[in-house]
């Protein structure tokens, strides 16, 4: 019997499969997880019993520095929020609410421009410019951005996620064209309904990892289904740093209409997009009514 060190990269009904010293080891998870309400979920750094081939038992889960809960996948170090610049065209609610939600969980969201052969981003750039948030012009076409995009995977774990038909599987494919991704999928409808238990797994993708493949089961825009609450939305935009404690009224500054607030005379100074800020009201308003103690 020995100790390892690894890192679960799927989890199928009850087994754990580990990636560690080079082989990955079936694992189940030690009981006294349950009693503590402690599922490893796939991202997890664990330490594992192993106790005969290939076969063990994780006894230990590292502090997660993120977890998402659909899918079930921890630490996570990038959000690639792709948009197309057409076909569909961009909505920008979404992409700052997914950012938003990225930058909550402290997952770095990196915006992605894709299909770039098809019109200009340039207007987008323009906006997110000040926002401090990366982002990426693409195509899978051209292969514009996709070299950056492979250099950002690099020892990473990294997810995708933007609407059905924005090109996320041609831009896997574009990266490895060993993924052989189906695009323009209807097979991908058929695949998530398949996998609705929902087996979880990270792939192995230049370098680094991605968590499932956008075929059967992307994050769309599920995720938004988890809270954030009105007091932690400011630092949701990190722009907005800057300024969130210049307001007259600190304590009790929305940053949405009130007098003596810095966020919007920042607007009028020209170092916030009014178009970033008018994302935040939209959100602020839908988690206004939320209390801690619901
Ligand atoms: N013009 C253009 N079309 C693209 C590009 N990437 C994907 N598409 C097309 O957009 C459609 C959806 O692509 P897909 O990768 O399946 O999108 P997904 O649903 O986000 O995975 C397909 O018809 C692709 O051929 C691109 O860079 N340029
Ligand atoms: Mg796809
Ligand atoms: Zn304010």
């Amino acid at each position: 019997m020995s100790l390892i060190n690894g890192r679960i990269i799927q989890s199928i009904s009850g087994f754990f499969y580990v990636e560690a010293a080079d082989a990955v080891f079936e694992c189940k998870a030690k009981g006294a997880f349950r009693k503590k309400g402690l599922t490893p979920v796939v991202g997890d750094f664990v330490t594992i019993e192993v106790s005969d081939d290939l076969k063990g038992t994780v006894t230990d889960i590292s502090e997660r520095r993120n977890s998402l809960q659909r899918p079930p996948v921890a630490n996570i170090d990038i959000l690639f929020i792709i948009a197309s610049i057409d076909d569909p065209k961009p909505n920008q609610y979404v992409i700052d609410k997914l950012s938003a939600f990225a930058v909550f969980h402290n997952i770095e969201p990196v915006i992605v421009f894709s299909k770039s052969d098809l019109g200009s981003c340039a207007d987008y750039l323009e906006i997110y410019k000040k926002s401090t948030l990366k982002t990426i012009s693409c195509s899978a076409k051209s292969n514009e951005g996709i070299d950056e995009i492979k250099s950002l995977l690099a020892g990473k774990t990294c997810a995708f996620t933007g609407n059905s038909g924005v090109g996320k599987s041609s831009i896997l494919n574009a990266i490895d064209p060993s993924l052989a991704l189906p695009t323009n999928s209807i097979s991908s409808k058929l695949g998530r309904g398949k996998h609705t238990t929902r087996s979880v797994s990270l792939y192995k993708l230049c370098d680094g990892y991605v968590a499932d493949t956008p075929g059967f089961s992307s994050f769309d825009l599920e995720i938004i289904s988890e809270r954030i609450y009105k007091d932690e939305l400011p630092a949701c935009f990190p722009e907005f740093s800057d300024f969130s404690d210049s307001c007259k009224f600190t304590s009790s500054c929305s940053h949405t209409a009130d007098k003596g607030c810095a966020i919007l005379k920042a607007i009028d100074d020209g170092l916030i997009a009014k178009e970033r800020h008018e994302s935040y009201v939209k959100m602020y308003n839908e988690v206004k009514n939320f209390n801690k103690w619901d």
